[in-house]
């Protein structure tokens, strides 16, 4: 009230109140409706939920249940529930490896297809409560999802809803057990960043197969979880990548059309799921989904195949590098641990990761690009560090290009790039040259999708500057980052 009245009162006031205040606004307001201060989004866009995931990068899957005491791969849903029986339960040694490890989450199957459930799940006889590990009193989904809080990792959760044990399975009644079984995994255990549906609709303990109700499904994790993010074939939140050796397309939209398509038999192709479809209808990027070892499950018989370094920093640079989250299944085993082996794996696969990727060799540099989209679309944003400052090319630049002087001779043999994706997927082949100490630009490699993040494995190349030319892109180019690594580790062959 005072201000206005002073306001009022005074014709100096009133001038400095114009001058100040208003004109200013009315200029920002004019500016804000006239010039268009960003380039426009094109095309399907991820949502924020959509963004924070695949800036996670690795996440943690664990398979357990009674299929890590019996050996099996698929429990037949007949097994007693005392099969059940970890000794030592250390859900803070799982969160503590994995946050070691770099991963972001941990997401575990509350069910398998055998039924069995990890928490005292009411809608169902072949659970926790049921056995007498802990006297029926132990919760899986309890200890990890607190200790997960504790780490600060995201929780996610595995729920088949195929059911080998469940004597409803195969009528239309048991898809509103199931939605009740998501009520109860989704509603007790605090925030759910990912909710993964596998597609698999194999027979029940009468024979029967279920028709299951997608929309239904996914409308009950939107209503009691709406920030996760939903995988299954087709999303609506994330995709399967078509297999899982651990390997995303080499071109990879994070665009796919689901119209007429289903999770599991009637899912697209692994073709299309494993490279996305360019300018698809929805944002559904690719989750690459690998076991570190054989199976999903943990067998003592597999502890001499835990994957080796190499097959990691290999599955790392085409899942991650390639515009993909990672998804690595470590199991824990009957004692209830991550075993030394593949704890020790993840150690020296995390080691390898900072060691190649501590010396951004591109910082520093001098950026210089064709077009810009307006001024404060800086070249240099490419090297600042941050994602959400990005460089983006004039809409009538026909041939985008971004150029890094080194201002020293530089030995690198990977270049890292990454799209700005809240504006959408935008390019569809590039090539980059560098150029040698006496002046010569020479082509070292290129690609086509880029997205989120990806990685280009080049030769070994000594060069002063480097140069990035978006050679066909849907719409103007919009790049948060660009750096340039020397990898001494992975036994790459080019
Ligand atoms: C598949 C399942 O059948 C496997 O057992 C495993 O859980 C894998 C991640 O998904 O569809």
């Amino acid at each position: 009230m005072n201000y206005i009245k002073t306001r009022k009162d005074s014709n100096y006031s009133n001038y400095i109140y114009i001058m100040k205040i208003r004109v200013p606004l009315m200029l920002f307001l004019a500016c804000a409706a006239g010039c268009s201060a960003d380039p426009e989004p094109f095309g399907a866009v991820p949502d924020d939920a959509q963004v924070k995931w695949q800036q996670m990068e690795m996440n943690m899957f664990m398979h357990f249940g009674p299929n890590t005491f019996s050996g099996l791969e698929w429990g037949k849903g007949d097994e007693s529930e005392d099969i059940f029986n970890p000794e030592d339960l250390d859900c803070v040694q799982w969160a503590a490896t994995a946050s070691a490890a770099g991963f972001k989450g941990i997401i575990i199957t509350a069910k398998h297809h055998d039924g069995f459930c990890l928490w005292p799940n009411p809608q169902s006889r072949h659970t926790v409560r049921q056995s007498s590990w802990r006297d029926g009193q132990g919760d899986v989904l309890k200890e990890l999802s607190e200790a997960c809080r504790e780490k600060g990792l995201g929780f996610g959760v595995y729920v088949s809803p195929w059911d080998r044990n469940d004597p409803r399975y195969g009528t239309p009644e048991y898809n509103d057990v199931f939605v009740h079984t998501l009520e109860s995994v989704l509603g007790d255990y605090g925030p759910v960043f990912e909710q993964w549906f596998d597609g698999a609709c194999g027979e029940g303990p009468d024979g029967r197969r279920q028709v299951y109700d997608w929309p239904l499904f996914n409308y009950t994790v939107e209503r009691l979880q709406p920030q996760a993010v939903i995988f299954s074939d087709v999303g609506p939140g994330c995709r399967w990548v078509g297999n899982e050796k651990g390997i995303a397309g080499l071109t990879n939209w994070s665009t796919l059309d689901t119209d007429g398509f289903a999770p599991g038999k009637q899912a697209p192709s692994v073709d299309t799921l494993r490279s996305g479809n360019v300018g698809g209808a929805n944002w559904i990027p690719a989750e690459t989904d690998v076991s570190i070892r054989p199976g999903w499950f943990w067998r003592e018989s597999e502890n001499d195949s835990v994957k080796d370094l190499q097959t990691l920093l290999r599955i790392y640079y085409e899942s991650v590098g390639r515009n993909s989250l990672l998804l690595l299944n470590v199991p824990p085993d009957t004692r209830g641990h991550i075993h030394e082996i593949d704890s020790t794996r993840l150690m020296e696969f995390r080691s390898a990761l900072d060691t190649i990727f501590r010396d951004d060799l591109a910082s520093g540099s001098e950026v210089s690009s064709s077009s810009r989209f307006s001024r404060a679309h800086r070249a240099d944003a490419v090297t600042d560090g941050a994602y959400d400052t990005y460089w983006a090319a004039a809409g009538s630049d026909e041939l985008p290009c971004i150029s890094l002087d080194f201002k020293r001779e530089v030995s690198f043999n990977r270049v890292l790039v990454q799209e700005y994706i809240p504006l959408g997927q935008r390019i569809a082949s590039f090539t980059i040259e560098a150029r040698d100490s006496e002046g010569n630009w020479t082509k070292i490699g290129g690609g086509t999708t880029v997205g989120y993040k990806r990685i280009v494995l080049t030769p070994l190349t000594s060069a002063t500057a480097l140069r990035i030319k978006f050679d066909r892109t849907l719409a103007s180019p919009v790049i948060s980052q660009i750096e340039v690594y020397l990898d001494e580790l992975f036994e790459q062959v080019v």
